[in-house]
């Protein structure tokens, strides 16, 4: 069993998706462990992103990131992390493969659509950047 964090991003969530995202990971066999809906800080969106603070992108992904609600989901099962990224596609929409979230979804290489951990050191921590662990359940 792996967990990891899912994210739809604000464009997403602005455009109605949520709901067709998160039928999508339960599709998949994923379950949701834990679920919310917040406005971002620009604080908590610098350093939720502070990986990327020497990239071009990082203010314009960081006001994006901020422009609107998210809603953030911790999934979990076998395989969770590769099976989320695959569900999501290619970061830039564009290049992603059909069917995928970011291939129907996206709108473009900034606003994609949805966030997934790349790794279970990440995972553990963006995890615990928005849940403690008494919220996580199954
Ligand atoms: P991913 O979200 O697929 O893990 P990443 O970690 O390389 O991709 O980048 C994080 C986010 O930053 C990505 O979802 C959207 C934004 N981003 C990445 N490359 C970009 C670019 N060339 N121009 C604008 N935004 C970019
Ligand atoms: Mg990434």
């Amino acid at each position: 069993m792996e967990r990891t964090l899912a994210i739809v991003k604000p464009d997403a969530v602005e455009r109605g998706h949520s709901g067709e995202i998160l039928k999508r990971i339960e599709a998949q066999g994923l379950k949701i462990s834990a679920l919310k809906k917040i406005h971002l800080t620009r604080a908590q969106a610098e350093r939720f992103y502070d990986v990327h603070k020497e990239r071009p992108f990082y203010q314009s992904l960081c006001e994006y990131m901020t422009s609107g609600p998210v809603v953030i989901a911790v999934l979990s099962g076998e395989q969770a992390i590769t099976r989320w990224r695959t569900l999501m596609g290619a970061t830039d929409p564009a290049k992603a493969a059909p069917g995928t979230i970011r291939k129907d979804l996206g709108v473009d290489v900034q606003s994609n659509a949805v966030h997934g951990s790349d790794a279970p050191e990440t995972a553990a921590r963006e995890i615990a950047f928005f849940f403690s662990t008494t919220e996580l359940l199954t």
